[in-house]
């Protein structure tokens, strides 16, 4: 194969009007922002990524992001990419390791860089990410609001043909939240499958307690039940065979390898912005390895970081439902036509085949140097 060098690298910034205001433990805000990295190889073949951490999940926040871009800007320009970067498999970890990047840059940076590679290969990033025959993506239905809102937008999931919808029940105390577990549960029938996320919410008798209540609802599992790791190991040794658990934010804190090290969890919760996208591919894997349902989940990225996940998706887990519906949030995107939902699914065109579409008017070029 021909190598490839990295001639041009710029960095945009995107402020994003949303439809509803995003709120987090920590923030609340109607715009998202982010960065897209752009790259550019000797033969002009193009491709971007997108960087974008989240205020009160990532560690890190933007300034730090645009400076880490800007550190390792002049140190890959005009270097041949090592080989095997496409591999996932740790490339890319020795590649950047000195540099000591945050997640979110090492997804915009990786995914740049595999698109780049796709794009001299004149394959689709999917393709390179080892997706054989691309097919609609299943997405989990999020269900937010008030909990009257919570209630129509699960009969309106259903009705609309999502097979799964995700309920967030970390704001609520226990009995509240074990009561619109079962609302929604009576509103869904059962046909749906049911996700509960309590981001960390809980003490560990609460969790508990919780877990047994929401038993007769046929949840498929409680994403981070427990305030920390060790609660939640502690949890996982005391209630092994009830409701299921699932792991999102203890994945920072954890190797892929060590899932094989008795978590006795049913999914892990992918989200490449807040691992890497190397690091998420090898948690996939190690999902794969040992019988871990791997959903693979967004951030609240545009469509350009979607097209990513979508693919992803594809490629290590084309049967389990996605945490990707996330994008009705946008009010405008920087693709066009955008990543949308339809029907609970993410259709093949939408993340399968060349990115081109970007809206150059909704970005703001910030290279320095
Ligand atoms: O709590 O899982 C979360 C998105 C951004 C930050 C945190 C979370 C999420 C999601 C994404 O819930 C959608 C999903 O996982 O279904
Ligand atoms: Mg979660």
């Amino acid at each position: 194969m021909e190598s490839v060098k990295i001639s041009i690298l710029k960095l945009y910034r995107y402020h994003l009007p949303l439809t509803n205001v995003l709120r987090t433990v920590k923030s609340e805000s109607d715009r998202r922002e982010g960065l897209l990295v752009e790259l550019k190889d000797a033969n002009g073949n193009i491709a971007y990524g997108e960087i974008a951490p989240l205020e009160g999940f990532s560690k890190e926040n933007m300034p730090q992001a645009v400076e880490e871009v800007s550190s390792i800007r002049s140190r890959i320009i005009g270097d041949e990419l090592p080989a095997g970067l496409e591999g996932l498999n740790g490339g890319f970890d020795l590649w950047f390791n000195r540099y000591s990047l945050s997640p979110s840059v090492r997804f915009g940076l990786e995914s740049a860089v595999m698109e780049l590679i796709a794009r001299g290969k004149d394959q689709s990033l999917a393709t390179l990410l080892g997706v054989a025959r691309s097919a609609a993506i299943k997405v989990c239905g999020l269900l937010s609001g008030s909990t009257d809102d919570i209630l129509s937008k699960a009969r309106a999931a259903a009705e609309s043909g999502f097979s799964c919808v995700k309920l967030k029940v970390g704001h609520l105390s226990v009995s509240e939240a074990a009561k619109v577990v079962g609302d929604v549960r009576n509103h869904l029938g059962n046909s749906s499958a049911l996700r509960v996320d309590a981001n960390r919410a809980f003490a560990i008798d609460h969790a508990l307690e919780f877990m047994n209540r929401i038993k007769a609802f046929d949840v498929e599992y409680v994403e981070e039940p427990a305030r920390n790791l060790n609660q939640l190991r502690k949890l996982l040794s005391e209630k092994p065979g009830s409701v299921g658990v699932a792991l999102d934010e203890s994945l920072s804190e954890i190797r892929p390898e060590d899932l094989s090290l008795g978590y006795h969890v049913k999914a892990i919760v992918i989200k490449p912005t807040m691992l890497g996208l190397e690091r998420a591919c090898r948690f996939a894997r190690s999902a794969a390895a040992n019988r871990i349902a791997a959903v693979i989940s967004s951030s609240y990225e545009s469509s350009v970081g979607m097209r990513v996940l979508a693919a992803m998706a594809a490629a290590f887990a084309p049967d389990v439902p996605a945490g990707l519906d996330t994008v009705d949030l946008f009010a405008e995107d920087l693709l066009e036509p955008p990543v949308r939902i339809a029907g609970g699914q993410i259709a093949t065109e939408c993340y399968d085949g060349p990115l081109h579409g970007l809206k150059p008017d909704l970005v703001e070029e910030i290279t320095d140097g």
